[in-house]
């Protein structure tokens, strides 16, 4: 259904920054947010997109940050991508940002939720962090269930010696133990946000589960 234009290289297939061909039609807005317990890799999420979408950012984005490196509000950049899709040519801007994964911010993080059109969950390998994992993806879903929000997970920091088996971590999130669902997307997309792993791909999944909902209105 997403039409690319040609010679783009795959990795660009879906999301790109070329503005050469058709008539821009229509500009898009959306936000994306990045979910999970604390210091699972969220800010390293945003900051390996904006490297790898340098190109096209439009703001500079912002962080605040307390001493230790926790994020103390929100992480927030916009990027701006093109989408063929027939002959109709979209400006898709979409605002990213993370979510303190504090415990003492419950009311903040909800507040970071609002307006969303899409989430992704990141959890963290570690399997002392299991309880974190399980309590921030029950949030999540208390907060967005009756909103039908997409939304992907991702479980973060496989390069750990210690890494829970993604079998495990299914099971205990209450997930299917296909590897992905119909729609080819995966259940649980691993990645090392620290090397940038897989980061492009489990957010360009996201975008386009948002996209389609965006169409199917
Ligand atoms: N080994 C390893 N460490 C990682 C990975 N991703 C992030 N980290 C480290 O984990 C720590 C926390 O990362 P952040 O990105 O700040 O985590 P966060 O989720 O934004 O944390 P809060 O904002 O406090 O909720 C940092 O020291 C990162 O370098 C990874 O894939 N592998
Ligand atoms: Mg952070």
């Amino acid at each position: 259904m997403i039409v690319n234009s040609k010679d783009k290289k795959e990795e660009e297939a879906v999301l790109s920054n070329d503005s050469s061909t058709n008539i821009l039609k229509e500009v898009l807005q959306f936000k994306v947010v990045y979910w999970g317990p604390g210091e699972s890799g969220k800010t390293t999420n945003y900051y390996r997109l904006r490297e790898k979408f340098s190109g096209v950012k439009l703001n500079s984005g912002y962080s605040i940050e307390t001493t230790d490196g926790r994020t103390l509000w929100q992480d927030s950049v916009r990027l701006s991508f093109y989408l063929n899709l027939k002959d109709i040519k979209f400006n898709i801007i979409t605002q990213i940002v993370t979510a303190t994964g504090q415990e003492r911010f419950l009311s903040t993080r909800e507040y970071v939720l609002d307006g969303a059109d899409g989430v992704v969950f990141v959890a963290d390998s570690d399997p002392e962090k299991m309880e974190q994992n399980k309590r921030s993806f029950r949030e999540l879903i208390s907060f967005t269930q009756d909103k039908n929000i997409p939304y992907v997970i991702q479980l973060n920091k496989r390069d750990i010696d210690s890494a829970i088996p993604l079998e495990r971590f299914k099971k205990e999130l209450g997930l299917p133990q296909a590897e992905e669902y119909a729609d080819k997307t995966l259940v649980v997309y691993p990645t090392v946000a620290l090397e940038g792993d897989s980061v492009r791909e489990c957010f360009e999944d996201l975008m386009i589960q948002i996209i389609f909902n965006y169409f199917r209105g």
